[in-house]
């Protein structure tokens, strides 16, 4: 495989919105961004994928689109853009932007154009269908946050499609001026020196030239096997390739939620042409169901039998992307540790267990300091447009009382990670001198980037340790080349594997549980690489006999 630089690096996200606010408006902002670059630095970070910063109405925080080529005013200007990417780049930090080219805001232009009448030039831009003879919908597609995926536009008399808000139209890639409007907007960007793009939805923008009806109702999005990975999206994905990604290098991350291992080969192996690595979502539905249902405690051994199908399911024909958590999903710690007992144990443990696997890691603003999820008892408190929609059906379809419906919400709300940054102790944790627009007291507020940098034994020194040993130590090549192997992949407690590349052999061993517990390997240790309970650099552990704290959790280098 030929070496790319975006291979040993770790990627930390930033949700502007909840990073860092500079003039006290209660909304983190770009000069709040550059404020922490020193930070970042500190931790080791070379690449920062930014979530979106664009002009829009927020209807959806930013993944509604009013304008591609300009900064939301409550971000800050232009000039802004440019002093944070030129300061992180004096810094040796690549800047990856996001792309919303699924759809765009109703109040982007284009789309205003395109409503305005049936023959605009523009109406073709977007997915316009007549009414079903009935007079409803065209189809029974569903959306990810409203009932229907359609919504009739009075004026003209025809349905456009949203497979998100309705404020989040879908464009229609099949319109050639349509992708050459994206391709345009992306060199913009790519001018300017970013280090690439994380593409929003990218594996939906190929809908079938038929529009026929779901099939598929009890699972997933109704209509999702028409829409997403439908063999166009692969086809305007080479497209994009040639005339734009092919002339920079940089990294291209797509989100495709319904993908297996085999779709992550047709979009990640290079001689395709396509991107560089894609986010699965497999791993995230082991412990959540159907809205209705309450969160399931974590089955490790599908877990496991998931995250192994990847890593060997792209050894050599493509290139993982590994992350527990983004602005979209519960905290880490929470979900899959231990967020009350062993908060730093576990926090460091998921940590090693992701970054010692083969693909690029993904580390989401706050998950190297351990935070935690926060909960609110009343829907009004939640921002996110998904809690609201996911209350609607729970109260109105599953008849469920508020109390019931809040129970579902709490674990999986978006807002778990969207809760604002916390860098110091006091109020609001100096995220803002003012009000954050997301209500931010709860008992996370003891843990924060102050606390953590001051602490030797913090989650971010490890997080720090995990991000040097895979781009610049002696372990180096076999953590970004070497092959994994899974072990004991019945045993539901214990995550172990192995990766030999480069004349050696890492052990990674990880306690998922808060027992102690004991488990035998056939190898022998040649040093401790690393450790979660302090106890890198000994060389007498027994692995015939191996004796694992809770939470507990080791990289070895073996024989
Ligand atoms: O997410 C798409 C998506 O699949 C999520 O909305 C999903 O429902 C969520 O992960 C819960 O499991 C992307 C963005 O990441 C998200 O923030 C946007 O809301 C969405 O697209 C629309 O742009
Ligand atoms: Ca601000």
């Amino acid at each position: 495989m030929e070496k790319k630089w975006w291979h040993k690096e770790a990627v930390y996200q930033i949700y502007p919105r909840s990073f860092k606010d500079s003039n006290g408006d209660g909304i983190g902002d770009l000069q709040g961004i550059i404020s922490k670059l020193d930070y970042l630095e500190k931790l080791g970070v070379r690449v920062i994928w930014l979530s979106p910063v664009y002009k829009s109405p927020m209807d959806d925080n930013g993944y509604d689109i009013s304008d591609y080529r300009d900064i939301a005013p409550e971000f800050g200007t232009m000039a802004d853009f440019d002093e944070l990417i030129s300061r992180a780049a004096g810094k040796g930090i690549r800047i990856v932007m996001d792309l919303v080219v699924n759809h765009t805001s109703d109040e982007h232009p284009w789309f205003v154009e395109s409503r305005s009448s049936r023959d605009n030039p523009k109406r073709d831009w977007y997915i316009w269908k007549d009414p079903a003879a009935d007079g409803g919908s065209p189809n029974n597609w569903g959306s990810y946050f409203t009932r229907s995926a359609w919504e009739l536009d009075e004026a003209t008399g025809q349905y456009y499609l949203h497979l998100f808000s309705k404020k989040q139209p879908d464009l229609n890639w099949a319109n050639r001026q349509v992708r050459e409007a994206v391709y345009d907007m992306m060199h913009f960007w790519l001018k300017k020196g970013i280090g690439g793009f994380r593409m929003d939805v990218i594996n939906m923008i190929g809908k079938p030239v038929d529009f026929p009806p779901a099939a598929i109702t009890d699972r997933g999005v109704a209509g999702f096997e028409h829409w997403a990975n439908n063999s166009r999206a692969h086809e305007y994905l080479r497209e994009m390739h040639s005339e734009v990604l092919s002339h920079y290098d940089v990294l291209t991350v797509g989100e495709t939620p319904f993908v297996t291992p085999f779709d992550g080969q047709l979009y990640s192996h290079p001689d395709r042409k396509e991107l560089s690595m894609i986010f699965q979502f497999e791993h995230m539905d082991v412990d959540r169901g159907d809205v209705s249902e309450l969160k399931k405690p974590l089955d490790l051994v599908k877990f496991k039998q998931i995250m192994s199908n990847w890593q060997t399911g792209l050894e050599g024909r493509g290139w993982n992307s590994n992350y527990w958590s983004n602005h979209d999903q519960a905290r880490a710690v929470s979900r899959f540790g231990n967020d009350r007992e062993y908060r730093v144990e576990s926090a460091k443990m998921l940590g090693t267990t992701l970054h010692m696997m083969s693909g690029t890691p993904y580390i989401y603003q706050g998950e190297e300091i351990g935070a935690i999820n926060t909960y609110y008892d009343r829907i009004e408190e939640y921002n996110d447009l998904m809690d609201h929609h996911y209350y609607d059906l729970l109260i109105n379809d599953h008849k469920m009382t508020p109390a019931e419906a809040i129970r579902r919400i709490q674990p999986f709300s978006r807002d778990n990670a969207r809760v604002p940054m916390r860098w110091t102790g006091g109020k609001h944790n100096g995220f803002t001198s003012g009000e954050p627009w997301l209500k931010m007291d709860g008992p996370g507020s003891l843990i924060h980037g102050e606390a953590a940098v001051a602490d030797k034994n913090s989650v971010f020194y490890h997080y720090k340790e995990l991000i040097r040993l895979r781009r610049e130590s002696e372990y180096s090549d076999t953590i970004v080349y070497g092959k994994s192997i899974l072990l004991d992949s019945d045993d539901p407690l214990v995550y172990a594997f192995l990766r030999e590349g480069n004349g050696q052999v890492l052990l990674v061993v990880s306690n998922f549980t808060g027992d102690a517990l004991t488990r035998s390997y056939d190898y022998e240790v040649l040093k401790t690489v690393l450790s979660n309970y302090g106890k890198s650099g000994e060389a007498v552990v027994n692995l015939r006999s191996l004796w694992l704290e809770p939470y507990e959790s080791y990289v070895f280098r073996v024989r």
